[in-house]
């Protein structure tokens, strides 16, 4: 399906769709489909504000792609955090794991509980609308994100397993037409740059600009996530972030799982299929 770009001017008209008629309602499902591959993101609302949802809707939808921080995971300020998604402070824009060759195609994010006070909101950016910006202002240091190959790597313990996962892409990456494919932009897990000395300060910089770009306000939408609340995300195009908050000011919890994108165009083409020719 063709994809829509968009900027901040989508936060009034936020793709959204109900979590009960999902479950019940084919029609619903397709739609829901249909939007997140053209739009990269849609919030479902009315969820129940307990464990186990993005199970349910997983059932109607894909498997969870199970990673190594588990087949679901709970996000909020945990003791001994092995992940800065697991604490209270900030997180830039950013793409979940791209650590891994095979990084996962689609992330659900459901809001059990919020920071009743300040902080906790959301920030998404469509990435493949601000590398067309960059593209078109910065040719020269778009092809350097383009060409130059970066170590993105994570190590620490989950579940009582060590893990040291590292993958070698690139920033932006292209299919064969030109087009482009993925972004990869993760400021925690972003290792090392295959680079001659010389060649290193201006990749930082072609880094620095894009990154201006995908935080300018005119490209950001900001949503704070209310319990029964799950926001689903193209994770090949739409950043992510969140704003800091204090974890004494109450309980935050979300609970995440992944889907491949294989599984649910398989889905969407099943659906259209039933529904749409007689
Ligand atoms: C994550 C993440 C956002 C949030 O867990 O990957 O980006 O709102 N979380 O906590
Ligand atoms: N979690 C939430 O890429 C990242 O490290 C984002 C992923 C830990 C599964 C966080
Ligand atoms: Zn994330």
């Amino acid at each position: 399906m063709k994809q829509k770009l968009w900027g901040c001017e989508l936060s009034e008209d936020l793709p959204r769709v109900s979590f009960p008629e999902l479950l019940e309602n084919d029609w619903a499902l397709l739609a829901f489909l249909q939007q997140l591959e053209v739009m990269g993101l849609v919030l479902i609302s009315q969820t129940p504000a307990q464990t186990k949802q993005c199970h349910l809707l997983s059932q109607r939808v894909a498997y969870c792609s199970r990673t190594y921080y588990g087949e679901t995971f709970k996000v909020h300020n945990k003791t001994d955090p092995n992940n800065l998604a697991y604490t209270q402070y900030s997180l830039g824009l950013h793409t979940d794991l791209p650590c891994l060759s095979y990084k996962p195609g689609v992330q659900l994010l459901h809001c059990i509980s919020q920071i009743e006070g300040d902080g906790g909101d959301n920030l998404f950016v469509d990435s493949f609308q601000a590398a067309a910006i960059f593209r078109s202002l910065h040719p020269d240091r778009f092809n350097l994100l383009v060409k130059t190959p970066v170590v993105f790597s994570d190590t620490g313990v989950e579940d009582g397993q060590k893990f040291h996962i590292a993958n070698q892409t690139s920033v932006i990456c292209l299919d064969e037409a030109g087009n482009i494919a993925t972004v990869n932009m993760n400021n925690i897990c972003r290792d090392f740059i295959n680079l001659a000395p010389a060649d290193v300060f201006g990749w930082y910089e072609a880094l620095y600009v894009f990154s201006n770009i995908l935080n300018h306000p005119q490209n950001v939408i900001s949503y704070k996530l209310k319990p029964g609340d799950i926001i689903v995300l193209d994770n090949m195009r739409v950043l992510h972030g969140r704003k800091g908050f204090n974890s004494t000011s109450g309980e935050r919890l979300l609970e995440g799982c992944y889907w491949d994108w294989d599984m649910v165009r398989s889905r969407r083409r099943v659906l259209q299929a039933n529904l749409v020719t007689p």
